[in-house]
């Protein structure tokens, strides 16, 4: 092993030591028919543990205890700031456990460790934000026009139990994504994990219990889609689903949660342009669009998977690009001088690389990236770099969500030109442009049909700032107030002052 590998952290050796359990009504119990199944390394497709395969007597279990801790537990008496103090030390124990966290999510999910760091921060950042809003859910009162002395008012209350199933790609984020609003509005949680990556949402379970909420507000059971996932999304007493996935799980999702009318919001694939104008700060704009697609190997919703260059500096700015990441190393999140880790899995690796022969049959010009050929990386599952020239906006791998190291680079000669293709999507997530031209990051801007735009730095977000999709990226947003809308129901109380 080369010395700029760094060790697994003690404590995270500690917690994948033994097998692991899942958290229900404050319990860490077995699955009930008692199978498991296993998590791996993707850098090195070593399992790391077990983990409790559940099912739907494991999803009754949970609801079961959500609902009781929604409607008798003390969580609907407890007080708005006394839920803040929850999700404040729920932030502060992130905060004190955050290289164990980060070390197990780069074991768990293969990205680099200074990467996880840095999303650890971002995880105790949400769990504060949202424990600001708790005090601050106000309802309104409306001066209406009906006859006679009334009064009315409107009040924010909870919806109920929610449904929360999350990908592999950001596990903790989305962990934490997924439960900071709910809490904060004082709802209660029946958390899915995905399969590839248990660990930290397990890790994350026992702070929440440290921290000291009641029992069966949050509730985690681990398990397959197929099963655990579409047991919880057709739960006749749950009341919201919200889901962070395929877009083809997203309408599987829609369909089934129509069984009692649940809530649904759902944040899905993307295709996102990623736009470079002649007048950018070229260097600046090659770091931003390899950092845009290349950042976790292209597994990101948002990744700028289609590239287009203004045809002036096509031909170069697509060359210094493959030469900038001919270069990069790839190898484990825990080499800190890999530029570039593994896929999740040989699943993904497999689809990833199917993509590659599409593009080349598609007559799209391959000039850098495909598999590895190194031999110390063949246990692992990684893909280089890769980037296509000469491909046409309607080609498959300018159209479907690859998720991988892979960008389809295309020329434009105008501002209308470029928004016209990068509309030319069923997707609608992300988007970026790189200019010094104020004029034309507007237009751009205004022109995309994308719930995110990011001008000269791709992919920044915080808590504050909504996130999720047009078209078939999504319905609804996270972050934000708009997630307070997300997570609570308003009620319109109407009092005859005669
Ligand atoms: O996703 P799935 P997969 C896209 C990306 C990737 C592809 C396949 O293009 O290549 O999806 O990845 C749970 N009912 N994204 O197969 O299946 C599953 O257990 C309820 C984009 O891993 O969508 C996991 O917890 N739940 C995406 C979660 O859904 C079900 C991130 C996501 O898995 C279910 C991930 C079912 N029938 C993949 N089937 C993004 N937007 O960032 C699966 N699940």
């Amino acid at each position: 092993m080369s010395t700029s590998v760094i060790s697994l952290h003690p404590k995270a050796i500690e917690f994948t030591s033994a097998p692991k359990r899942m958290l229900i009504g404050g319990q860490w119990v077995e699955s009930v028919s008692g199978k498991t199944f296993t998590t791996e390394n993707p850098a090195t497709g070593e399992i790391i543990t077990t983990v409790p395969e559940g099912d739907k007597e494991d999803i009754n279990r949970a609801v079961a205890a959500a609902r009781k801790a929604f409607e008798e537990g003390p969580w609907p008496k407890i007080k708005p700031n006394e839920r803040a103090n929850l999700l404040l030390k729920l932030a502060d124990l992130v905060e004190q456990n955050a290289e164990e966290l980060a070390h197990l999510e780069t074991l768990d999910n293969g990205r680099s460790l200074e990467f996880q760091l840095k999303v650890v921060d971002r995880v105790v950042e949400d769990f504060r934000y949202y424990a600001g809003w708790t005090t601050k859910i106000n309802g309104e009162t409306i001066p209406v026009s009906t006859p006679g002395n009334i009064f009315n008012y409107t009040k924010r209350e909870p919806i109920g139990v929610c449904g929360q199933i999350i990908p592999w790609n950001a596990p903790l984020l989305m962990a934490a994504w997924k439960l900071s609003a709910p809490l904060a509005t004082g709802n209660t949680v029946v958390l899915k994990p995905a399969e590839n990556t248990p660990l930290t949402a397990l890790r994350l379970g026992e702070l929440i219990q440290e921290a000291g909420f009641p029992d069966g507000v949050v509730n985690i059971v681990t398990g397959f889609g197929g099963t655990v996932g579409a047991a919880l999304t057709e739960h006749p007493d749950v009341d919201k689903i919200a889901f962070t996935g395929s877009t083809a799980v997203g309408k599987q999702i829609m369909r089934s949660a129509a069984v009692n009318v649940k809530k649904v919001s759902l944040e899905l694939g993307g295709k996102s342009a990623h736009i470079v104008f002649a007048d950018a700060d070229y260097e600046k704009a090659l770091a931003n669009v390899a950092n845009a697609i290349f950042g976790g190997s292209g597994q990101a919703c948002i990744a700028g998977s289609r590239l287009f260059i203004e045809k002036k500096i096509y031909d170069n700015f697509i060359s210094d690009l493959a030469e900038y990441t001919k270069n990069y190393k790839i190898g484990s999140g825990f080499d800190h001088t890999a530029n570039l880790g593994p896929l999740i899995s040989a699943k993904q690796k497999k689809s990833v690389l199917s993509y590659v022969d599409i593009g080349k049959q598609e007559g799209a010009e391959m000039l850098v990236g495909g598999d590895v050929t190194e031999e110390n990386l063949a246990c692992g599952y990684y893909v280089r770099p890769t980037i296509f020239a000469n491909v046409n906006n309607s080609m498959r791998i300018a159209q479907e969500e690859i998720f991988g190291p892979v960008v389809a680079g295309m020329p434009f000669e105008s501002v209308d030109e470029v928004i016209k293709l990068a509309n030319q999507t069923k997707y609608g997530l992300g988007g970026g442009v790189n200019t010094t031209d104020l004029r034309k990051a507007h237009q751009v801007a205004h022109g995309i049909k994308t719930g995110n735009v990011w001008v000269n730095r791709y992919g920044v977000l915080d808590p504050a700032s909504p996130f999720g999709g047009y078209k078939q990226s999504g319905i609804g947003r996270e972050h934000g107030a708009e997630s307070i809308d997300m997570y609570t129901e308003t009620k319109s109380v109407w009092i005859d002052l005669d």
